[in-house]
């Protein structure tokens, strides 16, 4: 009760300062409105400012007060200002961002829509008490240190250890590891059914932050594969990316097909694989990280990176809509670089139930017609994690199939 009383003193505070401003036709004051003003109104209150911060009442405060501020003209920021809007409001002043004091705007200049603004710094936090630094120098008990892989976490790109990489005899030397993104680049290689010698890379162990791997990709990332001079009358070269992979063995072998000949074809198979490479860190990077390896459980983290995951699982059930592959009859690279991050959904994360990934009927279909491919099936295996991978892959005798 006390509380929203607090609340609705602020609200009137708000609302009779945005009257008085309105009916004088200080622009120029209500524009001042937009940065910490706030803070100010609930110290003038004598309303302690972190009682009522974390509130949902009180974000509906800041967004009208916000929207008082556009609908009078000024550009505001967003409410609370953060520290750094404040100091560069001087410093970056534009025609868009005009001084406080300048007297008047042309109606162009008004209408000049602002760039979202970014939340304060008196916004709830986690640990609560958080506080951004003016700097960042390392982490801070956030646990993004910790967890199954804060030993791969470090800011900056140096190798750590001077080790070379095994080369075999092969032209295509593939260094992965069994996750999705390596599962493209194994699956891709079986599918055309062409030597190439796949080594381990324990990213768990810092092996992608060897010398020998870091020359490859500069990335310090699996998969890369480096194509061998087999005649010695060119040099060899590296392909990193597991995206560039794909695409670089479906251009040296053109009669498979796995990139349509025809320009419109292979267009839309280039904006589905390009789309595929970019939406990836949503799925692994976001989703996979807070959902399943994270030492902490954020729901806002998880949140927001289930919804636009289910948004990215509901753009694919659209585009299988009466297609039996990504784009067409055959399948193409867009549906070996889509495929294995949709299959670590369950195999991976185990987030099948919590995805409700049985409603995405299209998927569902595609992926089984995927999963029965022997290519792929061996592509899983590949430096892979289940009790039927292969380690290493330097010949089809390595799987151990009657098949291969
Ligand atoms: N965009 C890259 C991502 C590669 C990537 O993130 N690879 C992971 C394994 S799936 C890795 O090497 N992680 C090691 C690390 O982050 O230190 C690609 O598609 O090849």
């Amino acid at each position: 009760m006390e509380e929203k009383g607090k609340q609705e003193r602020v609200q009137d505070a708000v609302d009779q300062l945005c009257n008085a401003l309105d009916i004088l036709g200080l622009e120029s004051s209500v524009q001042a409105l937009d940065n910490g003003c706030l803070k100010r109104i609930a110290k003038s209150l004598a309303i302690d400012y972190d009682d009522v911060v974390d509130n949902d009442a009180w974000n509906g405060i800041n967004h009208a007060l916000v929207k008082r501020v556009l609908a009078c003209g000024g550009s505001s920021s967003g409410g609370v200002g953060s520290r750094e809007e404040e100091e560069d409001r001087s410093s970056k002043l534009t025609p868009e961002t005009p001084e406080r004091d300048e007297p008047t705007k042309t109606a162009t200049q008004k209408q000049t829509p602002s760039a979202p603004a970014g939340v304060g710094d008196d916004a709830p936090s986690l640990p609560v008490g958080y506080k951004v630094p003016e700097v960042w120098n390392g982490v801070q008990g956030s646990g993004a240190d910790g967890g199954i892989f804060g030993s791969q976490n470090r800011a900056d790109a140096d190798a750590r250890e001077e080790r070379e990489l095994p080369v075999g005899d092969h032209k295509y030397q593939l260094y992965s590891i069994g996750t999705a993104n390596g599962i493209r680049a194994a699956a891709m290689l079986e599918e055309l059914g062409i030597e190439y010698d796949a080594w381990y890379i324990d990213i768990m162990k810092g092996d992608q932050f060897t010398t020998g791997l870091m020359q490859l990709n500069p990335n310090a990332k699996v998969p890369a594969m480096r194509v061998k001079n087999e005649d010695e009358s060119e040099s060899s070269f590296r392909v990193f990316e597991s995206a560039h992979i794909l695409l670089h063995l479906a251009e040296t072998y053109p009669e498979r097909g796995l990139v349509p000949a025809d320009q419109a074809g292979r267009a839309e198979c280039l904006n589905w694989l390009f789309w595929s490479a970019s939406t990836t860190p949503v799925i692994g990077f976001g989703f996979g990280h807070f959902y399943r390896y994270g030492p902490i459980k954020i729901a806002y983290a998880i949140d927001r990176c289930t919804m636009e995951l289910k948004r990215q699982l509901s753009v694919l059930d659209k585009q299988l809509t009466g297609r039996s592959f990504v784009v067409g009859e055959s399948m193409t690279i867009a549906d070996i670089c889509i495929f294995p991050w949709m299959y670590a959904l369950e195999a991976g994360y185990k987030a099948a139930k919590f995805l409700k990934l049985s409603e995405y009927k299209n998927v569902e279909r595609w992926m089984a017609s995927m999963l029965q491919r022997p290519a792929v099936q061996r592509g899983i295996r590949v430096n892979g994690f289940a009790p039927d991978a292969i380690r290493e892959r330097h010949s089809p005798a390595d799987f151990g199939d009657a098949d291969n």
